[in-house]
């Protein structure tokens, strides 16, 4: 495969971007080498700039399980774009969509939108401290929200559990109010309450982990996390960005039957426009202003354009809802397939894989964790991930991020990323 012009593009990029791209994975530091630049897209596949067919498992990071420029999604911007494409006054539309998410959703009364999964996390956080009148929150290692600063922090030292910042410009001040928990450890998070009495607004998680490569939570631990927020009036969010309206229609509630207190959401509900979201029950979300005190705004909230994708997105998983098992048989037919060919070859290595979401781990024992997931072998990964695309397949550029299966894959492809991951494995 040839990248010259995605090379000379990103040499382009770098004197007017930093670090030539708007979100810093895109830029491949994590497995090297010039990013790729995509030209256009189409189903499960994208066309980079040098004229290379690659098939996608990112699908942008999610939003695309129905396939890129999927037809009811680009008509319907099409459409709205020609009768303008934002106000900042209310337009029917965002009933419309608001209506229908409420419909999908168990356990939510009301939902405000916004422009990202950030936002919809950094405001979810700001109403669960309004709404219990405390400031400290749980979060857990290796779960990522955003870049809000009361999530860019890192375990603090040794046994301490409140964070420290994991990022220049994150004060003292606001990690001191972020306490880090380890992933599917209950025990952990029991400690951190109870060292913390009265004062935890939330506990804030991905119901299953996606951003340590995928993580499913252990058998309990969301129950678990709901019993302790019962118990000590504490808030549970889901952060459903990644995986509402993914893992089924009603997202990680309905899958797994665990009700949050707030849930929220990101990439699928905008069918790939800048739409994020967060909603609960109406006894949370009357806090919100301007019904509430709890203050939060945006120019782009709820515009008719970004509504539009979202609404046509969300009416074709409603009233298709066999395509969430069409994506689950095709993400476990991929499984076994790269299993089949890992082990072919004698590599070691663990899959995790829950719904249309997938990940692959180069070492041999199970990834429940940020320290487990940290602990697969990179180099192993970064030669998986070049050697895959030279064969046309483009994975996550890391191995902390999760795969995003599209139905627009068909069994053809399916084996040719299997064959393909037969031939890389025999490169090792
Ligand atoms: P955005 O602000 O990027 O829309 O959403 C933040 C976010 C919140 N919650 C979860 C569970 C998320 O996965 C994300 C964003 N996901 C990353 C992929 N790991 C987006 C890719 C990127 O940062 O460019």
């Amino acid at each position: 495969m040839i990248y010259q012009r995605s090379s000379a593009l990103f040499a382009a990029a770098q004197k007017v971007i930093p670090g030539g791209v708007n979100s810093p994975v895109r830029a491949f530091n994590a497995v090297g080498g010039d990013p790729i630049f995509v030209k256009e897209a189409k189903g499960a596949y994208l066309y980079d700039e040098d004229g290379n067919r690659l098939i996608d498992y990112i699908n942008s990071w999610g939003p695309m399980i129905l396939g890129h420029a999927y037809s009811p999604v680009v008509n319907a911007v099409i459409e709205k774009a020609k009768k303008g494409t934002s106000f900042g006054m209310p337009t029917e539309i965002e009933t419309e969509i608001a209506e229908l998410a409420v419909s999908m959703v168990p356990n939510i009364d009301k939902i405000r939108f916004v422009n990202s999964g950030t936002e919809a996390c950094m405001s979810a956080v700001r109403l669960a401290r309004g709404y219990t009148k405390k400031d400290k929150i749980i979060k857990f290692a290796g779960c990522y929200h955003g870049h809000s600063d009361s999530f860019l922090i890192q375990a603090g030292s040794g046994a301490v559990t409140f964070g420290s910042p994991n990022s220049p410009g994150v004060t003292q001040g606001t990690a001191k109010d972020t306490l880090l928990a380890n992933y599917n450890n209950l025990e952990h998070v029991a400690r951190i309450v109870h060292s913390n009495k009265n004062e935890i607004a939330c506990i804030i998680v991905e119901p299953v982990a996606g951003n340590m490569g995928c993580i499913p939570p252990a058998k309990g631990f969301l129950e678990g996390l709901r019993s302790i927020c019962d118990q000590h009036h504490i808030l549970l969010i889901f952060d459903e960005v990644m995986t509402g309206f993914r893992l089924a229609k009603g997202g990680v509630q309905e899958l797994l039957g665990v009700h949050a207190d707030i849930v929220t959401f990101g990439k699928v509900i905008g069918g790939g426009l800048p739409v994020g979201a967060f909603a609960a029950k109406k006894e949370i979300m009357k806090y919100l202003a301007p019904e509430g005190p709890v203050y939060q705004a945006g120019t782009l909230s709820g515009n008719p354009l970004a509504m539009a994708a979202g609404l046509a997105m969300l009416t074709e998983l409603n009233k298709n809802p066999e395509v969430f098992t069409s994506l689950t048989q095709k993400t476990e037919y991929l499984h076994k397939g790269i299993q089949k060919a890992l082990e072919n070859h004698d590599v070691e290595h663990t899959i995790n894989r829950i719904g249309s979401m997938i990940s692959v781990h180069f070492d041999k024992d199970p990834v429940i964790d940020f320290d487990s997931a940290a602990k697969g072998n990179n180099d192993t990964f970064k030669k998986f991930f070049h050697g895959m695309l030279e064969h046309g397949i483009y994975i996550a550029p890391s191995a902390f991020e999760s795969w995003f299966i599209t139905d627009a894959l068909t069994y053809d492809d399916l084996d040719e990323t299997i064959a393909a991951v037969g031939k890389v494995a025999a490169t090792f």
